[in-house]
């Protein structure tokens, strides 16, 4: 078997609100069984949401936006709505990253800036367990 070990930017809401933090870290684990995940701490449930320093913040901007350059596909699950995730998700486009957007449709009405960009490709789900076999299709 060949060994298909990608670098995944996995892109959820934090200051934007941390609800689905349980669901990321899920699709977190998931990802990391076969894939190198760049950014597990959004997945993180004992991480504060509150606001930080900012330098710390300056940090933080500095580590993620090298890491979205590094990525080989970005992974953004959008039912929260954040803004740092919005803007990851520009920054990814401008870079020329993969992009692929979950959203639960019976819980989110996705920006229409989402919807409307042909670049994004973008996966509503019904049920958490129709994810799985999706990153499956990603990853592959
Ligand atoms: C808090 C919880 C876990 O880590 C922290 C420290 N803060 C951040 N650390 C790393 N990346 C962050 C942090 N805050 C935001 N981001 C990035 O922006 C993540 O990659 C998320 O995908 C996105 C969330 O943006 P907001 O606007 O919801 O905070």
């Amino acid at each position: 078997m060949i060994a298909m070990n990608k670098k995944v930017y996995f892109a959820g809401s934090i200051r934007g609100g941390r609800q689905d933090a349980e669901l990321y870290k899920r699709m977190i684990a998931y990802i990391q069984r076969q894939h190198k995940v760049l950014t597990e701490h959004v997945g993180d449930l004992s991480k504060s949401q509150t606001e930080g320093m900012k330098d710390r913040d300056v940090a933080i901007y500095e580590q993620d936006t090298a890491w979205l350059r590094e990525a080989d596909v970005v992974i953004a699950e959008c039912t929260t709505p954040s803004l740092g995730v919005g803007y990851e998700l520009a920054y990814a486009e401008a870079h020329g990253i993969p992009v692929h957007i979950f959203y639960d449709k019976s819980r989110a009405n996705l920006s229409a800036m989402l919807t409307g960009d042909k670049y994004f490709q973008i996966h509503p789900y019904m049920a958490e367990a129709d994810i799985y076999p999706v990153l499956d299709a990603i990853l592959r």
